[in-house]
């Protein structure tokens, strides 16, 4: 037996029930072992650091009896027993993990990129195709921000829900049984401090989905005690107005101590029948819990803690409690207690030697090869110092690939004169492992396969004699229909969204079209919307989440950041959440609601496409792209495009606008004028007079920030022009920044220079409301063509007399 077994089966003797008890403990204990072992190896420097799961593990055991086949998991680092106890880890991998191994095989949750104890499933096929998640059991990717997993928890249970209320969803069999898999969510104590906390629990109350959290309650967070933490130190406590009564809607709350096996496994027991079989979320708030070991391996707690409280938590160690309650109950005798212990403690031992000697053999393996190498050289150029350098190399002691490919650049560096051929050998050898390297440590920020939206076929937009001129919002509007008729597994949601279709109206009648389980409106809660999303989209479905404005993203980063941007690349490509976020913004009215920040979401948004459409056909081509590709990405429209007119496509839920692809809006000889969005209307607008000046600008726009400019448009517009002018309206240094770099460094446009590259901005401040605040804080007509007039004064001065 290994993995946890439930005690509903029907006739159950006392000897069933004493071999799964035992087996509970056996996994409970060698649990509490490999945390012990894990942290001397980070104090004895095997592992970099270390953060375990000791003083919590009877709860798990019993958290894994309830849990099922298709069921989820989102949760934080102390969670390994409960990983164990259902087969979705093991010991080995645990100490993969913990020394950094960087093969998926060895650390099938996050390829040596996490921290230990940061868990999660494969559910994304290295071709892009999904896993059957109904099928197995199943654990959306840790991350190390508290509270973090709480938004994604929600998405999670919230597709439950839908695959349960939704029939024409019934196709997707390989995610679902009629909606029947539960969310497990964990959370320590201290982290129901974090707003996330509280935004993911009343949605989940509203929208009455199948989550069950569980709060470790250790009475600490690191240093900082309960009361410090949560108001009345006891969070089941203030959340008991959440609990449901007749005729309303909210949570079942259960309290239950964490060394208590018997009634954890009841509670559980009973907490997760009703959660799954009548969507109610539940909250079981796991109190009494210990940390035998401390917080992590940073520091030790008998700093922060008394005598008494050490004392107390030696007294009330769950496994310890376990122990005597088995003894007590005969399930076992102390002898044989003993002796389940002294097994699984070598056992532990065996499988952590096993995970140390894989990773080392592999890398001692390399390290001969690189030292045989340089040797080699060393003694084709003669040279004792190269010697030395192999010597060394040869006698680290648990050497890593930093130390191997250290001594090989080291070495090269050192013989620059010499042409041997071992030089050359070595060369080619430190090639390949760069490429290896690359692929472990680098490699799958986004998923790159086939199902990547980089390789949707481009579909050109069609037009007949009969299309008509519709406002931009329409052409959206006919692009959202066609996408939801087309795909029962598109949803859209967000704040307004449902009910009246959106503040700028792109989902206008399609509730009454689709229902409100496809369309639907939610609170106000940025960073749940995107969680929602998350969640829905790691389990099959296609959502686009809705944010109302580009400024309230800034409520969002969190989740963006830490959890769906780094989705790919923390997992190497195990997990994946093709979401779409919707936003619209740059110039409009007031401080929050005219921003654009472009340079911020660049920079904390990698693993994210940003798309940034100048109109809504354009946008409405990229929905179709993305809608059909494999990977997130954030839609910017221009809050101020919506009612202006545009043609409509005869194949508007057909055609594609490719990622990454910039396009010449309009030819010119004199600067390269490189806009989008919103922005990029009012360079468009300064050409006539910049003609009647004798300038001729090309402009050209990127369409997507990220990629950006894949074919290099940009600098071979600059052979011809050989000046580069970028103008957007994010604060100086952002956006701008961004795409001066790629032009420059990255497309060598630096070299067709002949003129400072210049950029016009937004100023440093938010726009003030009005016309005035935004003409004197963002580029206009004027500031255009002034900045274009004065690069080419600046050449040509007798030509273009300066204007001032
Ligand atoms: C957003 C964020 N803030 C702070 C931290 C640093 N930190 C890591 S664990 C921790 C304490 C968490 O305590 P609790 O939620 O009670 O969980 P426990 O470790 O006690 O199980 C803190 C402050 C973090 N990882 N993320
Ligand atoms: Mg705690």
């Amino acid at each position: 037996m290994n993995a946890t077994s439930r005690f509903d089966t029907a006739e159950l003797s006392f000897d069933d029930f004493k071999k799964i008890v035992i087996n509970d403990y056996r996994i409970g204990y060698e649990s509490r072992q490999a945390s012990l072992l894990g942290r001397r190896e980070v104090l004895t420097g095997k592992a970099k650091f270390g953060i375990f799961g000791d003083g919590k593990e009877v709860a798990q055991l019993a958290m894994a009896k309830a849990f099922k086949v298709g069921d989820w998991r989102a949760g934080y680092y102390r969670d390994q027993t409960f990983m164990f106890a259902t087969g979705m880890s093991n010991l080995k991998e645990f100490f993969a993990q913990l020394y950094a191994n960087p093969d998926i095989e060895k650390d099938p949750a996050s390829a040596g990129r996490q921290m230990n104890c940061h868990y999660a499933t494969r559910f994304a096929n290295p071709d892009g195709t999904w896993v059957n998640q109904a099928e197995s059991m199943n654990c959306s990717s840790d991350i190390s921000t508290t509270g973090g997993q709480m938004p994604r928890l929600l998405g999670l249970a919230y597709a439950s829900k839908l695959y349960r209320e939704n029939k024409e969803l019934e196709y997707l069999k390989q995610f679902s049984v009629n909606g029947n898999e539960v969310a497990f969510g964990t959370i320590g104590n201290g982290s129901t401090s974090e707003g996330l906390f509280f935004e993911t629990f009343n949605a989940a109350g509203v929208l009455q989905v199948p989550m069950a959290i569980s709060i470790w309650d250790d009475a600490y967070a690191i240093s900082v005690p309960g009361e410090l933490q949560t108001t009345k130190g006891d969070i089941s406590e203030i959340l008991k107005g959440f609990q449901r009564e007749d005729g309303t809607n909210g949570y079942e709350i259960f309290k239950v101590r964490g060394w208590d096996y018997p009634a954890l496994c009841e509670t559980y027991e009973r907490a997760i029948s009703l959660c799954r079989s009548e969507h109610v979320p539940v909250l079981i708030h796991v109190t009494e819990m210990t940390q035998p070991q401390g917080h992590s391996t940073s520091g030790s707690h008998e700093r922060y803690k008394s005598k008494e409280r050490l004392e107390w938590e030696n007294e009330h160690d769950c496994l310890l409690q376990m122990r005597k309650w088995m003894v007590e109950s005969a399930i076992a005798t102390d002898e044989q207690m003993d002796e389940i212990e002294a097994k699984a403690k070598q056992h532990v031992r065996d499988c952590q030697r096993e995970a140390w000697n894989e990773l080392a053999n592999e890398i001692k393996a390399e390290l001969s090869e690189a030292a045989k190498l340089i040797e080699d050289l060393a003694q084709s150029v003669r040279d004792q110092e190269i010697l030395d350098i192999a010597a060394g190399l040869r006698s680290c002691t648990d050497p890593t690939r930093r130390d191997v490919v250290n001594s090989v650049r080291k070495a090269l560096r050192m013989s620059i004169k010499s042409d041997s051929d071992e030089r050359m050998y070595l060369s080619h050898w430190l090639t390949e492992q760069n490429e290896k390297n690359k692929e472990r440590f680098n490699s799958k920020l986004f998923t790159n396969t086939p199902q990547s939206p980089l390789h949707v076929p481009v579909v050109k937009a069609r037009y007949n004699a009969d299309s008509r001129l519709i406002d931009g919002r329409e052409v959206l509007n006919a692009c959202f229909d066609a996408n939801f008729a087309r795909d029962k597994s598109i949803v859209a949601f967000g704040e307004d969204v449902g009910a009246i279709g959106d503040v700028n109206q792109g989902f206008a009648g399609l509730q009454n079209k689709y229902g409100n389980l496809r369309i639907s409106d939610t609170g106000i809660r940025e960073a749940t919307i995107i969680g929602q999303g998350l969640g829905l989209s790691m389990r099959g479905l296609r959502p686009i989440a809705e944010i109302q404005y580009l400024d309230y993203l800034i409520y969002a980063m969190p989740v963006l950041s830490d959890d769906l941007a780094s989705l790919s690349y923390r997992t190497r490509g195990g997990q994946k959440a093709p979401m779409i976020i919707r936003t619209r913004g740059h110039r409009l009215e007031g401080i929050w609601h005219s921003g654009s920040p472009m340079g911020m979401l660049l920079n904390s948004l990698r693993g994210v496409h940003i798309c940034v459409p100048r109109d809504m056909t354009q946008a409405a081509g990229m929905y179709n792209t993305l809608l059909r590709g494999d990977e997130p990405a954030l839609v910017i429209e221009s809050l101020n495009g919506y009612r202006l007119k545009e043609k409509l496509p005869v194949n508007v839920g057909e055609f594609t606008v490719p990622l990454g692809k910039a396009e010449i809006m309009k030819e010119g000889t004199d600067i390269t004028v490189v806009s989008y969005g919103s922005t990029l209307r009012i360079v468009m607008e300064a050409i006539p007079e910049l003609e009647e000046m004798g300038v001729n600008i090309e402009v050209i726009d990127p369409q997507t920030l990220y990629p950006f400019d894949l074919d290099g448009v940009c600098g071979t517009s600059l052979k011809k022009t050989n000046k580069l002018l970028v103008i957007d309206e994010d604060l100086p240094g952002g956006g701008s920044a961004y795409i001066l770099q790629k032009i420059l460094e990255q497309q060598k446009g630096y070299y067709y220079l002949d003129a400072q590259p210049r950029t016009l901005t937004g100023h440093e401040h938010r726009p003030p409301y009005g016309s005035d605040g935004d003409y004197f804080s963002k580029p206009s007509v004027d500031d255009v063509i002034e900045t274009v007039y004065s690069m080419m004064s600046e050449a040509n001065p007798a030509k273009f007399p300066p204007i001032y």
